[in-house]
């Protein structure tokens, strides 16, 4: 029996993409402060201009799935962490907003075979928002400690090999969890059989 798990040192060959959206930026940059602060603690090079780690901005929570699916589609990232904030206050928006977040942070770790972070905090006011990012603990850096443990086990799970998920863009989690072809871009072989 084999045991594996993720580790937290030798990162320097690790790359990651820090997704963020903008709303609710008080706690959103405190987010991202701490997130920062766990990964060059752990000897990666946060700098934008380096090779390590790349930064996305997008409005909000809700167009954070699209550009993380796409920067987990690119290969280059080890993991990519999501992060914003929902807060509840006084509009049914939050749970329209939390729900597709959620949903769609998961669909992007599940299509593309890459760790996504589910890095948003959901509350129901600003104070614990606040809290949750900085005032009491700093979650963002949970987030990046959830990152490098996740992209350094994906290493070497993708070393045991297999069918890559790079061959189903378009597979839904329950197609990849089940191993079901996916017949969209499968090769055709029953007419090579029936030739
Ligand atoms: N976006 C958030 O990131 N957090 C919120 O709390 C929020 N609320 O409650 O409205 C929010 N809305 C904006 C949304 O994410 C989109 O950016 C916007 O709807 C444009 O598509």
């Amino acid at each position: 029996m084999t045991v594996f798990e993720g580790t937290f040192t030798h990162t320097e060959s690790l790359r990651f993409a820090i997704v963020i959206g903008r709303f609710n930026d008080l706690v959103v940059n405190k987010l991202l402060e701490g997130c920062q602060d766990c990964l060059k603690r752990h000897g990666v090079d946060i700098n934008p201009h380096g090779s390590q780690v790349d930064f996305f901005w997008v409005p909000g929570c809700f167009e954070i799935p699209l550009v993380a699916r796409q920067a987990a589609l690119s290969h280059r990232y080890d993991a990519v962490i999501c992060l914003g904030a929902v807060i509840r206050g006084q509009t049914p928006h939050f749970d329209f907003v939390a729900g597709e977040v959620a949903k769609g942070i998961a669909a992007a770790a599940f299509q593309t075979g890459v760790p996504v972070i589910f890095g948003v905090v959901t509350t129901d006011t600003m104070q614990q928002a606040l809290e949750r990012a900085g005032i009491k603990s700093n979650l963002g850096w949970n987030y990046a400690m959830s990152a490098l443990e996740m992209g350094t086990l994906m290493r070497q799970v993708k070393g045991l090999g297999g069918n890559s998920y790079d061959l189903l863009p378009t597979a839904s989690a329950a197609q990849v969890l089940s191993g079901e072809p996916n017949l969209a871009i499968a090769p055709d072989v029953s007419s090579q059989e029936m030739a």
